[in-house]
């Protein structure tokens, strides 16, 4: 795809965000394949980063089964988080910023080196020094979320905001138990569903990451994926806990 064309495709995505307007899949207009849809990404980012905005971590979508399956997909998709994107735990934050937002419980992790990529001997696993739950917020910028699989790779995987819990030494946290309540629903899950065990986002981060040249530094947040399915973002408090982490809250307002 011409380099005009995936700028031009960029700008219909950034704008969607800054406006708040949802837009149809770029799919109904435009042919493009994953390179394509990492290269719009990409675009994306850099208009982020002309705002002033930092890159300050990554984030795994895709990462349960039950999606990989009914996105057709047998790979993870990778989206880059910016400090404008943080919410500080237990902070309010504005609906408004929303096209309409949902939120995932999550599991996040942090890179205490730099994760070199073209090492095929690299252990992503030392080089991480801390774990943490966590909260998504995902806002597609695409109406009704309705997307196909190239669409929300370029939509730097609907990413909108996130926020991080206590952090604790690193250690196991396969199969613990997770909830996620908002002042409209409770659901229970586990951190199974993130790949079988969230250590296996992180060997899958590295995979995507040598694929897309995408750069792991001393510092970053790792978001490793949902372990319930995402519900809507509202009014009023929302809560993730992960059992022997602690717990993570946003409100909404
Ligand atoms: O973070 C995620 O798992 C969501 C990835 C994008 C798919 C969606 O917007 O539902
Ligand atoms: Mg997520």
């Amino acid at each position: 795809m011409a380099a005009e064309l995936i700028g031009m495709l960029a700008e219909r995505l950034d704008t969607a965000q800054t406006t708040c307007t949802d837009i149809p899949s770029l799919c109904d207009s435009h042919e493009f394949d994953i390179d394509d849809a990492y290269a719009i990404q990409a675009a994306l980012l850099e208009r982020r980063l002309a705002r002033g905005e930092r890159v300050v971590g990554v984030k795994l979508g895709f990462t349960s089964k039950a999606k990989m399956a009914q996105m057709g997909v047998s790979d993870v998709i990778v989206g880059r988080l910016t400090d404008a994107m943080r919410i500080e735990d237990g902070d309010t934050v504005d609906l408004a910023r929303f096209i309409h937002p949902k939120v995932e419980p999550e599991v996040a992790y942090r890179l205490c080196s730099d994760v070199d990529l073209d090492d095929p001997l690299t252990d992503i696993e030392s080089c991480v020094d801390a774990v943490a739950p966590a909260l998504e917020i995902i806002d597609s910028r695409y109406r009704d979320f309705r997307f196909t699989y190239t669409d929300v790779v370029a939509d730097n995987t609907s990413a909108a905001g996130y926020a991080i819990g206590p952090w604790r030494p690193v250690g196991s946290v396969a199969d613990r138990a997770v909830r996620l309540r908002t002042p409209d629903t409770e659901s229970a899950g586990s951190t199974a569903a993130i790949l079988g065990d969230p250590v296996q986002a992180l060997h899958a981060l590295l995979d995507m990451c040598r694929r897309r040249r995408i750069p792991l530094r001393a510092g970053d947040v790792v978001l490793a994926g949902a372990a319930t399915a995402a519900v809507p973002l509202v009014a009023g408090i929302t809560e993730c806990e992960v059992a022997g982490l602690g717990s993570v809250t946003v409100r909404g307002r």
